[in-house]
């Protein structure tokens, strides 16, 4: 490893992890060390997905003894039905979202809160839909725009719109296999009702309705809550910006987003960056005001704005433990019901937004379409106003942060391929080059690392195990959700990570001056990563199946990251995952996601617990794409 560029190491990160730890117990409030303590051993009953609780007859529970529940439902039928719920749980999450964000557009107006920032987006989108866009207002296109994309949640007949734009191979696939999300909100409804009692209890029919769903999710509330989110706030393009518990700023009075709908913090960026308010600030002593993100909230912004980004999922008690954050204001998911009580023991304000996140010990402020630059104001205004109330003897500042690129979206990839390497290929707006370096072996593939950190393992060291020796054997990354921000804190975002690259990847990164793992975004971001796959495809002319691409979720933990699992597989993807799904009390569906799938999809999972096994499978499994190919 080069002298120049060493990355944060996970034990460097968990030293000041373990001092703000001290923090906690000094104030005597539990953080979630505390609590996975408490919860150790897991109930196995659990674990292995053969606790069913459906109906009031049970719980029951298999086991040699006792194959069947009381219903007569067996592990396959139990374990499965948990399963689809999960997917079904996780793609209304990310679709809510979506459809959230397609209600802003809506809702936009020139003289309103929200705006159409991406006309070009908008009006490719209105292409693409059929709208008329000739002569017209371009608000009277975003409504139109936005009644569409609001009825494919509901829409009474036909498929999902969003997955005309895959291949002409996966459509019909899609299609003749039953995979074909219809509208996103009768999926989850099917997928309720199938699990309900006395109804499906054939694994392989639960399985295949789980991928159903979790299309639904991956092409259609995901892909609308990005596409809309672009239009809206504009589409990322590449930025430089700063990652880790060490944005914080001493001196600023410091505001936290977190959650994952844009919609909120897209208020707070706009309004913190108002002259008054900066003033508003100095006037209680501090130097201004320092907007820092969490999970996907942070992902969102430092994609469009380069808006620093305080840690992930398990950072975010952390965060509030260094006892400098004035407000931490949240709209959806993600959201530990910790952060109430925690927030009492500083002099933290804590703000819900939405209907959907209501936490005890929150102050509720309902953000709307109406209100919301209202609220984001009040909101910065007494975050200023509390900046004085700062107890000095609780503080930990940790200093640890490393440069970070963001704003890799599918244009923003693009924008690079177009302005270094395309030129020769006289040609721009295309995957060519890329192409070219996998083909020629420069690159040998890539992997999409995705999804949470979980405490069930060491939390982050998967991840940065699993992307260094990625990087070194010229894979590149691209990265969603908290994920990305463990590569964002370790430094792999930075370019000058490229020097922990192979020399093929590391040639690529200084032509296309681009770091070595690339940011995506959110987690609903992953529908970038499947038009990605779906546009390399169809540049290449090969399938998205055979690509040497992979999925892996090393740390996953949400019932999202199941509907995404399902959605990658459905697009032919072959998916990694660190954390075995909950399915393990049954044979018939280990053996259905790991191989089953494969008979109508063409991918399934490679499931294992140890990150260097994973890891060397996943390497093995792009090295055996290559040579299906023949390259
Ligand atoms: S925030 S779903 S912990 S990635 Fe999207 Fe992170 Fe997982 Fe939440």
């Amino acid at each position: 490893m080069s002298e120049h560029f060493v990355p944060t190491s996970i034990d460097q990160i968990e030293v000041d992890n373990a001092r703000l730890y001290e923090t906690a117990q000094q104030v005597g409030i539990d953080v979630y060390q505390d609590r996975v303590k408490n919860q150790t051993p897991h109930c196995l009953f659990g674990e292995k997905g053969v606790c069913c609780h459906i109906c009031s007859m049970g719980p029951c529970r298999i086991t040699p003894k006792a194959p069947k529940g009381i219903c007569g439902a067996d592990a396959h039928a139990i374990a499965g039905r948990n399963y689809l719920r999960m997917a079904a749980g996780g793609a209304a999450t990310h679709s809510d979202h979506g459809r959230e964000c397609v209600w802003k557009l809506y809702d936009s107006s020139e003289d309103g809160y929200y705006h159409v920032t991406d006309s070009k987006k908008l009006l490719n989108l209105a292409a693409e839909w059929g709208v008329e866009t000739e002569g017209r207002d371009i608000y009277d296109v975003a409504h139109e725009v936005a009644e569409i994309g609001l009825n494919e949640y509901g829409k009474i007949k036909g498929y999902q719109r969003w997955t005309e734009r895959g291949t002409e191979e996966r459509i019909k696939t899609w299609t003749e296999n039953g995979v074909r999300p219809r509208a996103v909100d009768r999926e989850v409804v099917t997928a309720m009702h199938m699990t309900h009692m006395g109804n499906t209890a054939d694994a392989e029919a639960l399985v295949k309705q789980a991928l159903r769903t979790g299309m639904a999710d991956g092409w259609g509330g995901s892909m609308a809550g990005t596409e809309m989110s672009d239009i809206l706030y504009g589409t990322p393009m590449p930025n430089e910006s700063e990652s880790g518990l060490g944005v914080l700023e001493k001196d600023y009075v410091n505001v936290i987003c977190h959650g994952h709908d844009p919609a909120v913090s897209e208020m707070i960026v706009r309004y913190s960056e108002d002259p008054e308010m900066i003033k508003y600030a100095r006037s209680f002593g501090a130097k201004g005001i320092n907007v820092a993100g969490l999970c996907c909230t942070g992902n969102e912004m430092i994609m469009r704005h380069g808006i620093k980004v305080a840690g992930n999922f398990l950072q975010q008690e952390n965060a509030l433990l260094t006892g400098v954050v004035e407000a931490i204001v949240v709209d959806v998911q993600c959201i530990f019901p910790n952060i109430g009580p925690l927030a009492e023991c500083f002099h933290t304000k804590f703000y819900t937004t939405s209907p959907i996140a209501r936490i005890p010990k929150s102050e509720y402020l309902e953000l709307t379409s109406e209100n919301a630059g209202e609220v984001a104001k009040k909101i910065l205004m007494t975050a200023c106003e509390n900046f004085p109330n700062r107890d000095e003897s609780k503080i930990f500042l940790p200093e640890q942060k490393r440069k970070s690129w963001a704003g890799y979206s599918c244009e923003g990839i693009k924008s690079r391929l177009d302005t270094v390497t395309n030129s020769h290929l006289d040609e721009i707006d295309t995957y060519k080059p890329l192409i070219e370096c996998v083909r020629s072996g420069v690159i040998r593939g890539a992997v999409a690392i995705v999804g949470c950190n979980n405490p069930k393992v060491r939390p982050e060291q998967s991840h940065w195990e699993i992307i260094r020796k990625l990087l070194e054997n010229d894979i590149i990354v691209v990265a969603t959700g908290c994920a990305a921000q463990v590569a964002a804190k370790a430094g792999f975002m930075d370019k000058a990570a490229k020097e922990v690259c192979g020399e093929g990847l590391r040639r690529v990164c200084t032509l296309a001056d681009i770091p070595p793992v690339l940011h995506m975004g959110s987690c609903v971001d992953i529908s970038r990563m499947m038009l990605l796959v779906t546009g390399i495809a169809k540049d290449w002319g090969i399938e998205t199946y055979e690509l040497p691409v992979v999925g892996c979720a090393p740390e996953w933990m949400s019932e999202k990251a199941v509907s995404i699992a399902n959605y990658v597989v459905a697009t032919g993807i072959d998916t990694y995952l660190g954390i075995e799904p909950q399915v393990n009390g049954s044979d018939q569906m280990v053996e259905l996601i790991t191989e089953g799938t494969r008979k109508w999809v063409n991918a399934g999972y490679i499931i294992n617990t140890d990150p260097d096994e994973l890891v060397k499978a996943m390497i093995d499994g792009i090295e055996a794409k290559r040579a299906a190919l023949g390259i």
